[in-house]
């Protein structure tokens, strides 16, 4: 039986990643933060059969400790401050633990595999953000990055430090280039989440609209239960390697409501929502699509669910969810 250490096992992807390696037969370790953690126990309850480990990516010896413990064959590294927005509020926090939490997480793997440094395979979760301004459409492994956030930069820092580590020490470390990935998991501050809870919210009654910020954005959005298998994938090849990841179709956050909106029957969404420049960031990233080619010659993946299936999952999740509450 294969065994597997996780790190950000309480996020959106860290929960797909458990359920699938889970059913793929692996022993399966999750690393989690905090003293009383609030999310234990919704990772309990989706994911009963994950050790939990705790640990944190700025605590060195706790991500050593977490490795003994588990002795790994393979280590998915996803935790991360995550939300581009908040990265310009705490940028320092977020080069801690989204950039060097990724070389503490590489030097404790190094050590741990002591004398056989491919012993243990390695994935970096690596963003789309790190294209930023983006040199070339679509993006693919080879375009320059031009990250426009502290959160991009910290990112930027993870992924060549995880190219390093396998250059230098021969490790077994793989790069996934990941464009926005959505579910029903989804953290409510995300757009995709936030534009679908408020549309079940106005259908139910409970909230006369919402308020955005850059409407005209564009993002390549697919399903993270399609992209937690990718990240498998990489590590099962014979080489560690980067891939993007993504659908290669890109749409706009007024096309998230067409959308949306048309799941609940409202063709005009215009009276619904509003805008706040408290919503914009001081420099945006305002189109993403990329182009997966290297992923399905490759590894044989493909993405399965399509951006308008993706939206009414996520509705009809928030409208049953609401509902609910009520
Ligand atoms: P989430 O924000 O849902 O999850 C982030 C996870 O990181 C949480 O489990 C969080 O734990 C954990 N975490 C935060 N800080 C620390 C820390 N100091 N030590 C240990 N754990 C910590 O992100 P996603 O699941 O959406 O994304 C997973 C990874 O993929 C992230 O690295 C993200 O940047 C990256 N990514 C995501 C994409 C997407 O579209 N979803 C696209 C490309 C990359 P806690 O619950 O305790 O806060
Ligand atoms: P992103 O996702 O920044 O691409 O990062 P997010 O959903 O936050 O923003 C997408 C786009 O929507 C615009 N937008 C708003 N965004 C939010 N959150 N809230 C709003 O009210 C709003 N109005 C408009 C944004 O300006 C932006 O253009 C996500 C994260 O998961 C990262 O961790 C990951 O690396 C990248 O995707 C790929």
């Amino acid at each position: 039986m294969k065994r597997a250490l996780v790190t950000g096992v309480t996020g959106q992807d860290g929960l797909y990643l458990c359920e699938a390696l889970l059913a793929k037969g692996y022993e399966v370790y999750g690393l989690i933060r905090g003293q009383n953690n609030p999310k234990r126990e919704l990772v309990s309850s989706i994911v009963p059969d994950v050790k939990l480990l705790t640990g944190d990516l700025t605590d060195f010896s706790s991500l050593i400790r977490a490795l003994r413990q588990s002795d790994p064959d393979e280590v998915y590294n996803l935790a991360a401050i995550s939300y581009v927005a908040y990265s310009w509020e705490n940028a320092q926090l977020t080069a801690d633990v989204t950039g060097k939490g990724v070389l503490n997480m590489l030097e404790a793997v190094r050590l741990h595999a002591g004398d056989e440094p491919g012993r243990i395979r390695f994935y970096q979760a690596s963003s789309s953000e790190m294209f930023g301004k983006v040199q070339e459409v679509p993006q693919k492994e080879t375009t320059l990055l031009w990250p426009r956030s502290p959160y991009g930069v910290a990112k930027v820092f993870g992924h060549y430090m995880t190219i390093n580590y396998r250059e230098s020490y021969g490790m077994h470390a793989s790069s996934g280039i990941l464009f926005n990935h959505e579910s029903p998991r989804r953290g409510k501050e995300f757009v995709t989440r936030k534009v679908s809870q408020a549309v079940a919210r106005i259908k139910l009654g409970l909230q006369s609209d919402v308020t955005l910020g850059n409407l005209d954005a564009k993002r390549d959005w697919g399903f993270a239960g399609d992209y937690v298998e990718a990240m498998w994938l990489m590590l099962q090849q014979p080489q560690a390697d980067d891939y993007v990841v993504c659908t290669g179709q890109t749409h706009s956050i007024r096309e998230l409501l067409d959308v949306a909106f048309a799941c609940v029957g409202i063709d005009d969404w215009s009276p619904y929502v509003r805008q706040d420049p408290r919503f914009m960031r001081p420099a945006e990233v305002d189109m993403l699509i990329g182009d997966a080619s290297k992923a399905r010659r490759q590894l044989g993946w493909e993405p399965k669910v399509d951006f308008r299936r993706l939206v009414e999952l996520m509705v009809e999740n928030d409208l049953r969810e609401q509902s609910a509450l009520r």
